[in-house]
Formats: C-alpha cells, sequence, structure tokens
C-alpha cells in the first residue's frame, strides 16, 4: 500500500483511491433534517451508513485510539469554521448528534469512517459526505494569506520555519502552543490523540486528517502511515502528505483544559 493511501483519511477519491470498492458504494440514508437548519442553536441530526446489500452498517473499529466509529466533521464551505464531533452508533448503526453549527451558509459534512473489517484489526477508512444549509445570511471569508502565527481564544499557535509543501511529500510542521500568560498550553488528550490536524483543499475540499501523538497514547498512531508527536507540552509535530497541490486549510484541534482549541492555518502547497 502506498503511503498516501495508508494515510489516515486520505480521502480525495478523485486522485487517491481506486475508483471501485465496496466501501465507495456505502452511502448515507435517512439524514434528518431534511431541510436547513438554524444558526448557533443546538440541532438533533440522525442518519444511517447502508451498505450496497442495503443493510445498515453496524460494524465499526472501537477502542481507545482516534481511528475508530465515525468522526462527524462539519465544515463551511469556504473553510472558515469546522465543528468536529465523535457521536455514539446505535447497534442498528442509527447515528445521533446533537450539533450546534455556528454560522450561516452552506455547509458539508464529512463522515469519516472507520469500519470494522472482519480477519484484520485495521478498519476500512473512507469519507462520506452530506450538503447541510444553515439558515442566515452568508458572508463568505476568503482563506488569508499564509500566516505563522495564529491567536485563538487566547492561545497563540504558531509555526516555526515553515517548510516548502509539496504535494504527496511527507512533510512536518512544527508548532508552539503558549497559553494566554505565555507559557506552554498543556493539552489533554481527546479522542485518543494529543491533538488533531484537519486538512481540507480550497475548492473541492478534498480532506486528510492525522494526529499528533505522546508516548502515553500507544493506539494513537496506529494503522496511519503518518502521525505527528509530542515530546513536551506546547511542542506539537505535525505530520501530513498532500494529495493535491493547492490551497489548504490546517484546522490545528486539541483540548487545552475543558476547551476545545481550534487554530486555522492557510496553507500552500506546491505540484
Ligand atoms: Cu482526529
Amino acid at each position: 500500500m502506498s503511503l498516501l493511501a495508508a494515510a489516515c483519511g486520505s480521502g480525495s477519491s478523485q486522485v487517491m483511491l481506486p475508483p471501485v470498492s465496496a466501501a465507495g458504494v456505502n452511502h448515507i440514508s435517512g439524514f434528518t433534517p431534511s431541510g436547513p437548519v438554524p444558526a448557533r442553536q443546538p440541532v438533533k441530526l440522525s442518519f444511517t451508513i447502508v451498505q450496497p446489500n442495503g443493510q445498515p452498517l453496524t460494524q465499526y473499529a472501537t477502542g481507545p485510539g482516534p481511528h475508530t466509529g465515525v468522526h462527524l466533521i462539519f465544515v463551511r464551505k469556504d473553510l472558515a469554521d469546522i465543528v468536529h464531533l465523535h457521536p455514539p452508533i446505535g447497534p442498528d448503526g442509527k447515528i445521533s448528534e446533537t450539533v450546534t453549527v455556528p454560522a450561516p451558509g452552506p455547509w458539508m459534512l464529512l463522515t469519516d469512517v472507520y469500519e470494522k473489517q472482519s480477519g484484520t484489526s485495521i478498519p476500512l477508512n473512507y469519507q462520506l459526505k452530506q450538503d447541510l444549509q444553515v439558515k442566515g445570511r452568508y458572508v463568505p471569508k476568503p482563506l488569508g494569506p499564509v500566516r505563522t502565527s495564529v491567536t485563538t481564544d487566547g492561545y497563540t499557535f504558531t509555526i516555526h520555519r515553515m517548510p516548502k509543501l509539496k504535494v504527496a511529500n511527507a512533510d512536518y510542521l512544527n508548532v508552539s502552543v503558549t497559553d494566554p500568560g505565555g507559557k506552554p498550553a498543556t493539552f489533554t488528550p481527546w479522542f485518543g490523540a494529543l491533538a488533531h490536524a484537519v486538512f481540507f483543499r480550497q475548492g473541492n475540499l478534498a480532506y486528510f486528517h492525522t494526529h499528533i501523538c505522546s508516548p502515553n497514547l500507544p493506539l494513537c498512531a496506529a494503522n496511519s502511515a503518518i502521525a505527528g508527536s509530542s515530546t513536551r507540552p506546547g511542542q506539537l509535530k505535525i505530520g501530513m502528505v498532500f494529495p493535491q497541490a493547492g490551497k489548504w486549510r490546517l484546522f490545528l484541534q486539541g483540548q487545552i483544559g475543558d476547551k476545545i482549541v481550534t487554530a486555522p492555518f492557510s496553507l500552500d502547497v506546491q505540484s
């Protein structure tokens, strides 16, 4: 298996994955609510992933690592914002979650699936997409220039020595994170990883997702060809392989204290 195909969620099916696979024809069924949803209010969503034989998918990878169950990643199509949730899955395969979408506009719900495969501990990973319209006036935001420092919720994320990012290349970003007092920020493991790096490409919304692991999270790096690491508080090394050139958004996310903090970076990836 190539590095790219093995990378966690290298999900741009148009270039990376064979066009025909059993998983590729699984689809989302029974998505509710069926119409636009309000912004800034809790909304209950539910749906089921249905297999080619018409049966609901009920076998998901389980365990303490991040490559389990389903991840719901709501992203506004201008890449201004995301919401990342890890819903429970019912015994009948029904996925239900309450989400508060923070702003109006056209959103995409990307469901990152870790399906349990018989005979192997390696889950089958693929993504399913669903449009979600959020009521209200939509003012698209530009992606913005590449900047090496982002402050969000009082925490400052700084990329040290931005590398020349290249398509299909293993690249790393070294990021330091400081709290509002300027001290190194301490991350609390969240959903099996110390931090999550979620990448979307501007335009076609190609996606992949890697994790920043730490020595006390042994399953964090399992089943992923590229993972990041952290050996000191406030220091994150992020691994990534871009499946396409272009302008990308990195949402770097982690739990600090009891809060999920998300730092949005713009990245330029050369062909
Ligand atoms: Cu993750």
